[in-house]
């Protein structure tokens, strides 16, 4: 790692003996800056204040209207590159996610269905997996019926979670739409989810009222279902009071309990059974797309473990330079040649394809963007506050300027990771964006305003720049 500060271009704003000098201690010590992320600022390159060649905010991935098996091996491919990428550069196995992989993939052939009974409190899922599992599985082979406990609680997300790994849903309601429920189908049909939606307990109403409340729930859906994918049930209907007239005259009344009434959505069901594969296929996108997530956090996470060090050299770096050479807290900025390095490295390890040009572009932005904002003042007032409380009698000159740009530098190099991490791994980008690096700064800056990290960044300059020679300030 020692071997990534060797470049040129770091001795920008530094004198160059002290570059120089700087660059060969950081190569004996590189494995000592553990402690501390991030990074470095400050180039306030020739003008480059905001970025003219700006890249077009990244697509939202758009899924498709309807999902070919086409779709689903497509997501699975580029979750293979993603795969192929972690497993390079991953010090740990991946087994467990290339298993995770062949077992996708194969689940495109699969037959099997997973059926999911999902709804509110007590609108009759239990009853309803029982009802069919007695009048309609037996002649469905290869159908499994699971409950979905009810959504809208605490555990809702995972809920929803379970409902979207199921190929089919049967979305039980009983009585009009609530304004929750409508959210959890909107969100399972943006996944493409195919969802049935059955009101249930129909019993309970007369013919007139029963036909009112279908209408306006079919009527509330149809930008989100089919209408013959909206039916009535019920599932265990309530016993009535049967009255019989005798041949005698006389009247004898009985409670009986209806037979559940459960043939329109049997109809639906079969119908779209007997065409397993969109479905099958639809489920397998969708668990491929929440694979591809999961293997890019791991990335990231391997990534960032690895951009810590180099943030905190950077880090170092810049503490050293102002502390040798104060300088008004403006210009601190003028020692930020270091930072157009820091893009190419953290690039680089993020494997964005960014030049020379660029990076100094991008590292030019961050300089201009921290004086936007403010942060370089922020930094220096919030640096002092912090000596104030720190039992030291004597300050240096320096101290404060030394400490404020490895602050920012920390800053500057948190935000480049962010940044980065949310780039399209398949599609590195050629340039940066300075109004999304803008924004990110920005939170990563009032992520940092503790006073503890604060301090402890003080605390540990403190004892760096108390040895009074900029190699120890570096090496600690
Ligand atoms: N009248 C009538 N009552 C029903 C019907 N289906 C279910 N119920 C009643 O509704 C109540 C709740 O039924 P469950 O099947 O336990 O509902 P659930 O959705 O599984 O409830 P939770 O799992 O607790 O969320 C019970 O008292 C059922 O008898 C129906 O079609 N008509
Ligand atoms: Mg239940």
């Amino acid at each position: 790692m020692a071997g990534t500060l060797k470049r040129p271009i770091l001795i920008g704003g530094i004198s160059l003996s002290f570059a120089l000098w700087l660059l060969e201690s950081l190569d004996r010590s590189v494995g000592e800056f553990g402690e501390w992320g991030v990074l470095g600022l400050i180039a306030v390159g020739a003008g480059a204040w905001w970025f003219k060649q700006r890249s077009p905010e990244p697509l939202p991935e758009i899924v498709p209207e309807t999902i070919a098996r086409s779709d689903a091996e497509r997501v699975l491919e580029k979750a293979k590159t993603l795969l192929d990428r972690l497993s390079e550069e991953s010090e740990t196995p991946c087994d467990d996610l290339q298993q995770r992989w062949t077992q996708l993939h194969d689940n495109l052939d699969r037959t099997d269905i997973k059926l999911a009974i999902v709804g509110s409190k007590s609108v009759g899922k239990t009853a309803l997996a029982k009802v069919l599992r007695q009048h309609w599985l037996q002649n469905n082979d290869r159908v499994e019926i699971d409950e979905v406990p009810a959504f809208f609680r605490h555990d809702e997300a995972d809920n929803l979670q379970d409902a979207l790994t199921a190929d089919l849903v049967v979305f039980l309601i009983d009585g009009d739409l609530t304004d929750s429920e409508r959210q959890v189908l909107q969100h399972l049909r943006q996944q493409r989810q195919t969802v049935l939606l059955a009101w249930n307990k129909g019993d309970r109403y007369d013919r007139p009222e029963r036909d009112a409340v279908l209408a306006r729930v079919r009527s509330n859906v149809t930008n989100l279902l089919d209408e013959d994918c909206v039916c009535t049930v019920a599932a265990a209907p309530d016993a009535i009071e049967v009255r019989r007239h005798q041949t005698d005259n006389t009247v004898v009344s009985r409670r009986e309990t209806p037979e559940p009434e459960i043939s329109d959505l049997t109809r639906i069901l079969d119908r779209q059974l007997a065409n397993r594969s969109p479905i099958v296929w639809g489920t397998v996108y969708r668990q491929a797309r929440r694979f591809k997530n999961d293997v890019k956090t791991r990335l990231n996470a391997v990534r960032r473990d690895r951009a810590l060090p180099i943030i905190t050299q950077y880090q170092w770096v810049a503490a050293a330079t102002a502390f040798a050479n104060p300088v008004p807290a403006l210009d601190l900025l003028a020692t930020g040649a270091i930072s157009a390095q820091l893009v190419l490295d953290l690039g680089n390890l993020y494997q964005q394809r960014l030049s020379l040009q660029q990076a100094q572009a991008a590292a030019g932005t961050l300089g201009g963007l921290m004086v936007k904002l403010g942060l370089v003042e922020l930094s220096t007032q919030l640096v002092s506050t912090a000596l104030k409380h720190n039992p030291v009698t004597f300050v240096a000159g320096g101290t404060v300027q030394g400490l404020s740009a490895a602050y920012l530098t920390r800053i500057a190099g948190l935000s480049l990771v962010e940044y980065f991490e949310q780039q399209d791994v398949e599609n590195p980008a050629t340039s940066v964006d300075g109004e999304r690096l803008g924004s990110i700064l920005q939170s990563v800056f009032n992520n940092n305003q503790r006073m503890t990290f604060v301090k402890s960044l003080v605390r540990q300059g403190i004892d760096r720049f108390s040895a009074k020679s900029p190699e120890d300030v570096v090496m600690g």
